[in-house]
């Protein structure tokens, strides 16, 4: 039968009033005997308060920057009478051969922390599975062994140990994992911790709007909520510039049109951005860099020599970035057949882990929607996204007159630390020059 157990605080010497500075632990934790729940610090050192017994976790009586002295609750256990009777024999034994501010001692150096994971599953909707931005660091690691020293060096710097591989005995983590930790993130140009912490923010205050007027409450959806955290990511981590141009499209808007028909016959719908996605591979094929990611380092750029575009598609429940392989290899009605297909399927919650991966260039099509420009977050670990706005005509100086011309505004975001101004004012006139002349698409 399952017996609730208090946790407490155990006798732990000159600790008095001590903050606790992590919780290890959850409600619906399954820990054993031993493991860590909670760590605490005082001005001279900090330890590990480990469970007395193995079972579920019922309640969390404390938070971080909560103050212990011996006998304050710490949690309530769900146990068997079992383990009851083993704890209890295990503690009278313990207590004969030593002081248990020494048993914290020695379990403190071996005590597995529980770091948060974030569920992988609802990662893989909005994120394709692929490495973060340069300066994002590997997932974090379910246990790490570390002494209280080495936890409270990695607290100073920043350093999450839970994304620390340690390279001590049995993947202990010693001081200088830390220090070549921290040198990695910082030379890969990004934080030393998690991209959450970089910018050291005050944090929003809680406000009663109900104060001021009715209110209701909605809950992000998860493809929102995952969404947010890569934009925000992104927006933190990526130095962003965004470099503005328009397209003359007055002849292939003429050719697209005059497909229309054939289009019809094969039940697509041509829009103009298939030719963008077009145009935008061949001027890739000129601006490679573009076509990249910087690895884990932050010192190599990985070229890619395939054309998966991804395309930004506007879904009841958010944002999604599905990816079209190998635009270089498809005709036009094909990739349109395609396009209408992944955003029908994006609509209805049905796309895959590996219809979001592998893209190397993002496009974000408003124009059917409106606007004259706008400026588009890069899809990391790509390097620059191509924001694509309503066409509209236009007078345009030629040969002494003005003359209606149709304009495509185009606005190219990109990634700083890789691309420089004058490559992307390169690429986006190299990009308007395919677009303006449709043989560069068809032939
Ligand atoms: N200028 C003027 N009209 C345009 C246009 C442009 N640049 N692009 C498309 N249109 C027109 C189309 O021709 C179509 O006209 P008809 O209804 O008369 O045939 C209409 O707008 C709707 O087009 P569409 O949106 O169905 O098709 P698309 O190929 O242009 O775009 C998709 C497909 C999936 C990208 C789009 O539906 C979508 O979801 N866009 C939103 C993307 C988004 O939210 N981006 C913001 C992300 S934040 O960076």
């Amino acid at each position: 039968m399952a017996v609730e157990q208090e946790i407490r605080v155990p006798d732990i010497g000159d600790f008095e009033d001590v903050e606790v500075i992590e919780v290890l632990v959850a409600v619906g934790d399954s820990v054993k005997r031993e493991d860590s729940l909670v760590t605490i610090e005082s001005e001279k050192a900090s330890m590990e308060i480990p469970s007395p017994f193995s079972g579920v976790i019922a309640e969390v009586a404390v938070s971080v920057g909560t103050r212990v002295s011996e006998g304050t609750l710490l949690a309530r256990i769900s146990t068997s009478d079992a383990e009851t009777d083993a704890a209890q024999t295990a503690r009278t034994r313990e207590g004969a051969a030593t002081e248990a501010g020494d048993a914290l001692t020695a379990q403190r150096a071996t005590a597995p922390r529980r770091a948060d994971t974030q569920p992988p599953r609802a990662d893989a909707i909005a994120a394709p599975p692929r490495a973060p931005a340069a300066a994002a660091p590997s997932p974090p690691t379910r246990t790490s062994h570390a002494s209280p020293s080495v936890r409270r060096f990695a607290r100073e710097l920043g350093a999450e140990l839970g994304r620390i591989q340690g390279s001590g005995p049995k993947g202990r983590i010693v001081r200088q994992d830390v220090q070549d930790f921290v040198k990695r993130a910082l030379a890969a140009g990004g934080a030393p911790a998690t991209p959450e912490n970089v910018l050291q923010v005050a944090p929003a205050r809680a406000i009663d709007f109900s104060e001021f007027g009715e209110i209701e409450v909605a809950p992000l959806n998860n493809i929102r909520r995952i969404a947010a955290r890569f934009l925000h990511r992104a927006w933190v981590t990526i130095p962003h510039v965004t470099q503005f141009d328009e397209a003359d499209i007055t002849e292939l808007e003429a050719y697209r049109n005059a497909q229309q028909h054939a289009a019809e016959k094969r039940g697509v719908k041509l829009t103009a951005l298939t030719f963008v996605m077009k145009a935008v591979v061949s001027t890739l094929k000129d601006f490679p860099e573009f076509c990249a990611s910087l690895d884990e380092s932050g010192e190599n750029l990985i070229l890619k020599r395939y054309f998966h575009i991804g395309v930004a598609v506007d879904t009841p429940n958010g944002l999604v970035v599905p990816v079209v392989r190998d635009v270089d290899r498809k005709g036009l009605f094909d990739l349109a057949a395609e396009l209408a297909q992944l955003s029908e399927r994006a609509r209805s919650r049905k796309l895959t882990q590996s219809d979001l991966a592998g893209g190397c260039f993002s496009i974000s099509s408003l124009g059917g929607i409106g606007g004259t420009a706008f400026t588009p977050i890069v899809n990391a670990p790509e390097v620059a996204i191509l924001g694509v706005s309503r066409h509209a005509l236009k007078p345009v100086y030629r040969d002494d007159r003005f003359v209606p011309r149709l304009m495509l505004p185009l606005s190219l975001s990109y990634d700083h630390r890789v691309i420089d101004g004058a490559a992307a004012a390169r690429f986006t006139t190299k990009l308007k020059d395919v677009l303006s002349d449709v043989r560069n698409l068809v032939l």
